[in-house]
């Protein structure tokens, strides 16, 4: 089990990063052959924010043996500081600079973005997969994934849809922990029922009515969206994932051909298919081009020992 989840762990950071820097790939090459080609042509797999964002919450995870909202903020500033190119959403950045201008928490600070409505990007849920690795099936996660999006995404949909991600994440892993294989339709079922907000809830529920019917791909993405808001992007991801659970390529091109948030819906889409399928599962020719490969793999296995079986 201890290899199993270490495999798991890595596979979900390698996953998301692949996903993130082959989706940000197809947002100008978006027709299957063509990206190939542009994967070929690229010495590196460069990933976005989607992925330093993943890399900060996994190594606060190790750290603080948990969700320490303040450190998390700090060391997510941190990682913008050093390299603030990596395409963040305009809300992180105003947050990390506020609360460093302030003696406001990240918390008090993400409350009052967006006329104080809090963000309903995806933001959160984009690098909660460590959340998921570290919880699994632990009743913990809820409140984990909860405590690590407030320090960014105070809107109910923005949490619920982080938790959701995060559940995803989390079923996936315990299911390779213990080499179980998931059943799509219940696991979709189920994800339905965990959601606290009826948005997410009705948009969870259409995925799994539509895995259920065999609906196309580009049915289900125009159905559920595919943008930059939580609730129009990771139920996508997920169904993404659970069409073709037993294919990370299947899944990953299904996630980002069909337009919209493309970098995001693959790095949610990867941390999920990464994390049930584990690491060897991921094309060895983009595992080998992914940027800061080694850190990930390294920090995957960290992870798994921080939490382990
Ligand atoms: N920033 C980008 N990409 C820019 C181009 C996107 C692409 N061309 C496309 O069309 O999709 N990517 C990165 O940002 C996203 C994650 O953003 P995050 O961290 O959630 O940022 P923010 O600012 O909190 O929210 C994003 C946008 O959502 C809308 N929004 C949020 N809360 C709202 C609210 N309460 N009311 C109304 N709108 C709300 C705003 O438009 C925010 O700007 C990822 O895609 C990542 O890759
Ligand atoms: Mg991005
Ligand atoms: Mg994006």
């Amino acid at each position: 089990p201890r290899d199993r989840l270490s495999s798991s762990a890595a596979g979900a950071l390698l996953g998301c990063a692949l996903g993130d820097a082959i989706g940000e790939l197809a947002f100008s090459h978006a027709a299957e052959e063509e990206l190939a080609n542009a994967i070929s042509a690229q010495p590196k797999l460069i990933y976005t924010d989607d992925t330093a964002m993943t890399i900060a919450l996994a190594e606060s995870l190790i750290e603080e043996g948990g969700i320490d909202q303040q450190r998390l903020g700090q060391r997510l500033a941190d990682h913008f500081a050093e390299e603030p190119w990596r395409g963040y959403g305009p809300g992180p950045p105003k947050i990390f600079r506020k609360a460093r201008n302030s003696n406001l928490t990240f918390t008090q600070v993400a409350r009052d973005l967006y006329n104080g409505e809090g963000s309903l990007g995806n933001g959160a849920a984009m690098r909660v997969g460590p959340v998921g690795v570290a919880y699994r099936d632990r009743p913990e996660l809820w409140d984990a994934a909860h405590a690590s999006a407030e320090v960014t995404h105070a809107h109910p949909i923005g949490r619920d849809g982080a938790a959701v991600q995060a559940l995803a994440v989390g079923v996936a892993t315990a299911h390779a922990l213990h080499g179980r294989r998931l059943d799509p339709l219940v696991t979709a079922e189920s994800l339905a029922s965990a959601a606290e907000t009826n948005l997410i809830r009705e948009k969870m529920e259409a995925v799994a009515r539509l895995l259920a019917e065999g609906a196309p791909p580009p049915k289900v993405a125009d159905t559920v969206g595919r943008s930059i808001a939580v609730h129009e992007s990771m139920p996508f991801a997920i169904y993404a994932f659970l069409k073709t659970p037993q294919s990370f390529q299947e899944s990953l091109h299904c996630a980002i051909l069909n337009g919209g948030d493309v970098d995001t819906l693959g790095a949610m889409t990867g941390a999920i298919s990464g994390a049930y399928l584990g690491i060897d599962a991921l094309p060895i020719g983009c595992r080998i081009k992914v940027e800061n490969g080694a850190y990930l793999e390294t920090l995957g296995k960290r992870l798994a020992e921080a939490f382990p079986a």
